[in-house]
């Protein structure tokens, strides 16, 4: 990897993929494009910026061919709730995106990052350390998009030699850019409301289990794939990824520890909840232990305690407490 491009770099994993990618290849060597969401003044002052919406093929190929990219790490999509609200502009982003992503690395022989999601799998799968390779039938079109994307990376790989990869993620957790639209995203505005000291109002069922995993091993996992010897990679489209697996009534007990005062009540969205329920609790990451080594480092009580501090750090930076 020389020289970088970071579709969707002022989304939730965008926005710190850039900079830790920056830190290790160099700012000038990777190109940070983001389409409406207005970039931090970091993003856009560390390094080269460009808007860029993915769906339009020519000025992706221009930005790829002026920068001299070699490696696309691909993140602008849409997530499950608001894809669910328009499945057509979902797949249009989605799927058209990554055909242009695909098409532009064909052309300039660039490797791809594709992150796809437990969303991938569905109620017909086992939803419990849900193997490797087993039946992917899941009922949202985010789901669709995802398993499509990963079938599409594989035949880009076998048919024109693209080094694609990807991973599946889990829900992810992170204190810098909030996620907009995602089923697992109450991980996340729980810390808000916990250090807000806000009552947080629950969309899911307390014994809803679902595979989740801190930022830090996400943007871990996303780089040591694609330095991975290829050799290795038998699975490439895309790895299972496990870290740790949580229910809203384990979540808020583990945040409870750290701060006594906080409360949850629960209003059940039957959108996220039907999606929730349809997507595993747990993953088996044996794969892609074994293809390139990968082990998590944030467990459920080690990310309740980077969450608050960093967003309690946030918050007294801006003069809130
Ligand atoms: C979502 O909830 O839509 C995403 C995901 C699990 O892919 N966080």
């Amino acid at each position: 990897m020389r020289r970088i491009l970071v579709t969707g770099a002022t989304g939730q994993v965008g926005s710190e993929l850039t900079p830790a990618l920056r830190r290790r290849y160099g700012a000038d060597h990777v190109v940070a494009a983001g389409h409406r969401t207005a970039p931090t003044s970091a993003l856009r002052e560390a390094g080269p910026f460009v808007v860029l919406d993915v769906r339009d093929a020519a000025a992706l190929a221009e930005v790829v061919r002026r920068h001299e990219i070699d490696t696309i790490f691909h993140l602008a999509a849409l997530l499950s709730a608001v894809a669910e609200a328009d499945p057509p502009r979902a797949w249009e982003i989605n799927m058209q995106g990554l055909v242009n992503v695909l098409e532009v690395a064909r052309a300039h022989r660039c490797a791809v990052f594709f992150p796809s999601s437990i969303a991938a799998f569905g109620p017909e799968t086992p939803l419990a350390r849900t193997p490797q390779v087993t039946i992917q039938r899941p009922h949202t079109i985010y789901g669709v998009t995802k398993v499509a994307g990963e079938l599409l990376c594989n035949y880009y790989h076998r048919h024109f030699g693209v080094d694609t990869r990807g991973v599946r993620y889990p829900g992810l957790i992170s204190a810098v850019a909030k996620p907009g639209g995602g089923t697992t995203d109450y991980a996340v505005e729980i810390f808000y409301a916990a250090n807000e000291g806000r009552v947080f109002t629950c969309p899911l069922k307390p014994d809803t289990a679902l595979a989740m995993m801190y930022m830090d091993d996400a943007l871990r996992a996303a780089i040591e794939l694609m330095e991975a010897d290829p050799a290795r990679l038998t699975d490439r489209n895309a790895f299972n990824l496990a870290a740790m697996s949580f229910t809203p009534a384990e979540i808020a007990a583990a945040i409870k520890e750290q701060v006594p005062g906080f409360a949850m009540v629960y209003e059940i969205d039957p959108l996220r909840q039907g999606i929730a329920e349809g997507w595993p609790a747990s993953l088996d990451d044996s794969a892609a232990r074994q293809q390139w080594g990968w082990q998590p480092a944030y467990d459920l009580a080690a990310t309740v305690r980077e969450m608050l501090t960093r967003l309690a750090a946030t918050s007294a930076s801006r003069g809130e407490r």
